[in-house]
């Protein structure tokens, strides 16, 4: 891969969903992808971005068994026939995109994953979801359910970037854009474009969050992540109630300023889009975030040794006089 792209102007847009009920079989959702699909090409756009697991109702909500979840809601291959109109529209439009789904392989391992597929509807690349929040137990006196660590495992395809027509691309999924690592280790790959879709429930069943939080550090970890990686981001969200579980919404677009360019206004399908310089990182590359001249691996060691907190190392300290 050759250090700095050929193209530096790329119509992106994101393809926010407002809810997927339920009842809202996956030929309903499709149709609403396709029509999303088509706005973002009418606006220039040549790559759109869709959420986490964009073909179903956030089903880890609700307490089942793994073999009734893959019945109802994993995909056994991607693109397959309820999808195929999205590639077909991709295809004849010429437009590249990122989609999340549910995916069951052949041999039965499943996982919360994207798929890129560039602009003549091939799959480039597959990203499997690493932080998956949540639990496995069946928590009776909450509200509902996040079954995320039961329903799925930890993505084993690492955080890649892959070069789709001379733009690097990394992709993740919702809770991993709130770890820096993930960002870190695709930015030393030389991305230039982040894109990840997401389903953050209002109300976080684990402790008593106030509910602008949930936006709010949503909002710091795209804008902070952004810029500390020199990295263009593009994240769409499936928002609104769901069968009357609330998730926000706030899709946006960040630059590598950490400023937002694009913004979703409302909680239900919407298309933004931006016509997003490349450059603009190379810039923050070549001066402040310098890797290659001001990164001190040797000082992170911790990073990779250590997985949770643990006792203050022995710092070396200057010699006494
Ligand atoms: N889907 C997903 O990863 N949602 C998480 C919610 C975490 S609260 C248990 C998120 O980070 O938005």
């Amino acid at each position: 891969m050759s250090k700095t792209s050929t193209r530096r102007k790329l119509g992106l847009a994101v393809a926010q969903m407002g809810p997927v009920h339920l009842a809202d079989d996956r030929a309903a959702v499709v149709k609403r992808l396709v029509a999303m699909m088509r706005e973002a090409a009418s606006r220039g756009s040549e790559f759109v971005v869709f959420p986490e697991l964009a073909l179903t109702t956030f089903f880890p909500r609700y307490w089942m068994s793994e073999a009734e979840a893959v019945e109802r809601f994993f995909e056994r291959s991607m693109p397959n026939a309820d999808v195929q109109p999205l590639f077909d529209t991709a295809r004849d439009l010429g437009i590249g995109f990122y989609l999340g789904y549910a995916e069951i392989t052949p041999d039965g391992r499943r996982f919360n994953t994207a798929v890129l597929v560039d602009r003549t509807a091939r799959v480039i690349g597959k990203y499997r979801k690493i932080h998956l929040p949540g639990h496995d137990d069946h928590k009776v006196d909450a509200p509902f359910q996040h079954l995320e660590k039961k329903f799925f495992e930890v993505g084993d395809l690492g955080f890649g970037v892959w070069d789709m027509e001379g733009t690097h691309v990394g992709m993740c999924l919702c809770n991993d854009r709130r770890w820096p690592e993930t960002y870190r280790v695709m930015s030393l790959q030389s991305a230039e474009l982040i894109v990840l879709g997401y389903n953050t429930p209002s109300l976080n069943i684990h402790w008593n969050e106030p509910a602008h939080w949930r936006t709010s550090t949503h909002e710091i970890v795209l804008q902070a992540s952004a810029y500390q990686n020199a990295v263009w981001i593009g994240a769409a969200g499936k928002c609104g109630s769901e069968d009357g579980h609330h998730m926000i919404g706030s899709s946006m677009i960040v630059a590598p300023s950490g400023e937002i360019v694009a913004r979703s206004t409302y909680e239900e399908d919407e298309v933004i889009t931006a016509h997003i310089d490349l450059a603009m990182g190379q810039t923050f590359r070549e001066h402040v975030f310098n890797f290659a001249k001001h990164r001190s691996p040797h000082h992170y060691r911790l990073i990779v040794e250590r997985t949770g907190a643990g006792e203050p190392l022995p710092t070396r300290q200057p010699d006494a006089d």
